[in-house]
């Protein structure tokens, strides 16, 4: 998690300590030895004093709010139980969500397919892997009134995630909700809605920044009209930690996420309190203990204190980072994946300590696949516990005071502070993310920790240490994605054949129009379309006729994944060097070096293991294409073959691969190129690894791969080849 360092100048230890500490190490190292260096930049002392908190916090409920929104804290009300789940088709998404509210779970958190992220209908031929899998299938009102038939959505709050789709998928919330006998000013929850961090890191987006923007705007003016107990957008670092950003980086680009939506808001004419009320917020907590409590509670600190230095507004509550919080995905292993439930626990006590409103802990099982139904009810146990066993709940912000938690948030202000500076000094997170510098420091950063990770300089037990030699063997839970598929194919087919087709086109016009006339509010006309059973993937046809689908551009970063490895000692610099002897040995006899492209195919945007893959590949001699997002298998197998490659390595990480590798490597053959070898890695269950197998993959890395590994595997089957 952090790595020692040498002291530094500024960093004091106590004298009396420092004599003391000296004495019982008894010359084997010195108490300065102790200091740690944080991948946030600062160092953590082995002990802190008075001397270090320079600032008092406020008490909970003031200004700047350091140690809580609400005076009372959970003192009054604990935080929400609110996990995130979604699978296969509406009618078994209800049936989960009303036996988890029976069962304790006090919110819902919607997780829709990939192909309804990105706007398409469940028949159409991109998605045809995506369908069901990593969420529930959404294509119409219809699906929305089963997924929440017979849940009073005046009393329990939704919350969706949902980015780019947010048109459609709102408009039929809401008519859904309408046609259930609840009006839309009733309506409470959150839509995630923050499509600036897509950019960034998850991808699910659909049009390019500007008209995205755009919508955010007419969704904010929408909801202060229509549905104002609905917070508008959730600004998300969540997915930034997920990518590999340390904790500063996080803070800063989320929070300067938000100021860009305020500033988005007052273009359109609205004014800071008519939105940043409704403004609010979501941070991954990863195991970093201390630091995930300070880090909420600096960024609450920095909300209010940017708030009001930029808007000045006249209400308090446009002050307050209201936050829900999910423990780290990226933290759990499939190696002994009973730890994850700890990993699980000591997170979501971070969450509580730093003062979420709201928390998903992730199932112990979701580093290969979906929730099961065991694994479910222990994750929502663990929050239960938490609320109900432990006493946590009873103090409010318990944390403040000590020394060391006041002087890490304090750190942590300064180290966001100063990033959030150069973004502004760039002219703010719209201009940043079209440029692409906030993307390119998330990924350095997450190509350095899985390098300390794969040279053991950091420990995750049970992967590069301690690892458990029996088989410790879990059942998952298994979408059947051909059924889903089918189905909703069906209702689809039965949808468009009842509906009054006129009505429809007239609807769809008029949002295509909405799109060229700013004056006009897109999701107030979708609405109408949604009553008129427009799907999904037609409304976003409308918008896209305007607006134009977004391509990004990717970039291979090179240099640090070997610097950071190297780090790990001297044998680890060894191992890469006999990696790069191995590629250069190919090299000289091919004539070139090996050339990997690697591909993300289907709707999976989630591209950290692709990007760090890359980086790792690059810098052990091999030459590395990364194929454009969202691929086909036909069209990355045309991408392999004109850029004459030796490897397409396909990263997948929401089981898109059972469909989709196996037809990469057919597409493959069928173009003629069955030389290339194809290798899968990222989040593949054991039991599918003998499939791949079967359809011609040469190797499959699982989570928890080290990259020197990967690349030694891949050159050394090149090289059996060239014989
Ligand atoms: N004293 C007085 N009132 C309190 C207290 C307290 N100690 N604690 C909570 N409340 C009130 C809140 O003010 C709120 O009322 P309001 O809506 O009228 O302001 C109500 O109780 C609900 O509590 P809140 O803390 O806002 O919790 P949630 O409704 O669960 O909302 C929030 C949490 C983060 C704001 C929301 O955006 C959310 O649920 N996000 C989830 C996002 C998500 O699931 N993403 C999935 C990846």
């Amino acid at each position: 998690m952090i790595r020692r360092t040498i002291l530094r100048a500024n960093v004091k230890l106590p004298e009396k300590w420092v004599t003391r500490a000296n004495k019982e190490l008894r010359g084997k190292r010195t108490a300065e030895s102790l200091i740690l260096r944080s991948s946030n930049g600062f160092d953590v002392k082995p002990i802190y004093t008075a001397e270090d908190v320079t600032v008092q916090p406020n008490l909970p409920g003031e200004f700047p709010y350091t140690r809580g929104v609400h005076a009372t804290m959970y003192t009054a009300k604990p935080w929400t139980i609110r996990q995130y789940a979604g699978f296969s088709t509406a009618q078994e998404s209800n049936a989960f969500y009303r036996q988890a509210l029976e069962n304790g779970q006090q919110g819902l958190s919607v997780a829709f397919d990939l192909a309804t992220h990105r706007g398409y209908d469940s028949d159409h031929p991109r998605v045809v892997g995506d369908v069901g899998m990593a969420g529930v299938a959404i294509d119409s009102v219809e699906d929305m009134k089963v997924l929440f038939d017979n849940i009073p959505l005046d009393k329990v709050s939704v919350s969706m995630t949902m980015n780019g789709a947010v048109i459609p998928v709102l408009a039929f919330f809401a008519v859904a909700a309408e046609e259930s006998g609840v009006p839309q000013e009733k309506l409470t929850g959150t839509i995630q809605n923050d499509i600036l961090k897509e950019f960034m890191v998850r991808n699910t987006y659909i049009f390019p920044p500007e008209p995205s923007m755009r919508v955010i705007g007419d969704i904010m003016a929408y909801f202060k009209e229509k549905q104002p107990k609905f917070n508008s957008i959730s600004i998300s670092g969540y997915h930034m930690q997920e990518a590999g950003a340390n904790q500063s980086l996080e803070l800063a680009f989320t929070i300067a996420d938000g100021l860009e939506y305020i500033r988005c808001a007052i273009s359109r004419g609205l004014t800071v309190d008519d939105v940043a009320p409704r403004l609010s917020f979501f941070f991954g907590i990863g195991m970093n203990f201390y630091h995930e409590i300070a880090k909420l509670r600096a960024a609450r600190t920095l909300w209010a204190t940017m708030v009001k230095k930029y808007f000045n507004p006249k209400n308090a509550s446009s002050l307050l980072l209201r936050t829900h919080t999910q423990t780290s995905g990226w933290s759990l292993t499939e190696q002994d994946m009973y730890n994850n439930v700890v990993r699980t626990t000591v997170e979501a006590m971070a969450a509580v300590m730093g003062g979420a409103q709201s928390l998903h802990t992730n199932a112990f099982d979701e580093a290969v696949a979906l929730p099961s139904k065991t694994s479910s009810r222990i994750a929502r146990n663990t929050q239960l516990i938490l609320q109900e066993e432990t006493g946590i709940p009873s103090v409010c912000d318990p944390w403040g005071g000590s020394y060391m938690m006041e002087s890490l948030t304090k750190n942590l202000v300064d180290e966001a502070t100063k990033i959030i500076e150069e973004v502004e000094a760039k002219g703010g997170m719209t201009k940043c993310v079209v440029d692409g510098f906030p993307k390119l420091r998330i990924e350095e950063c997450a190509a350095v920790k899985q390098a300390a990770i794969d040279s053991g300089s950091e420990t995750i037990v049970g992967v590069n240490k301690y690892v458990n030699k029996e088989d410790s063997k879990v059942e998952t839970l298994k979408i059947d994605n051909t059924a889903v598929l089918k189905s909703q194919v069906e209702r689809l087919t039965a949808l468009k054949a009842s509906r009054d087709s006129a009505k429809v086109e007239a609807a769809l016009a008029a949002i295509t129009e909405a799109c060229k006339d700013s004056s006009k509010n897109i999701l107030g006309l979708a609405i109408e379309a949604a009553r008129v059973r427009a799907t999904l993937g037609e409304i976003t046809s409308a918008m896209e006729a305007v607006f134009g689908r977004h391509v990004a551009k990717s970039q291979v970063i090179q240099g640090v994944y070997l610097d950071s490895y190297s780090r790990g000692g001297e044998e680890k610099a060894e191992d890469m060097k006999s990696v790069r002897a191995l590629v250069d040995q190919f090299a000289a006899k091919e004539g070139r070096r090996p050339r990997i492209l690697v591909v993300k195919m289907g709707q999976d945007g989630h591209d950290r293991g692709a990007k760090v893959i890359s980086t790792g590949f690059a810098d052990m001699g091999y030459d590395v294409d990364i194929g454009p997002l969202f691929q086909t298998p036909a069209e990355a197998a045309k991408h392999a073959i004109e850029a004459d490659v030796h490897v397409v390595g396909a990263s997948s990480q929401a089981a898109g691969h059972r469909t989709l590798v196996p037809q990469l490597v057919a597409q493959l053959k069928a173009q003629g190129a069955d030389d290339i070898v194809v290798v899968v890695g990222g989040v593949i269950p054991p039991e599918d690894y003998e499939a791949l197998y079967a359809a011609g993959v040469s190797h499959v890395f699982g989570p928890g791969s080290p990259i020197p590994m990967c690349a030694r595997e891949v050159i050394q089957t090149l090289i059996k080849r060239q014989k």
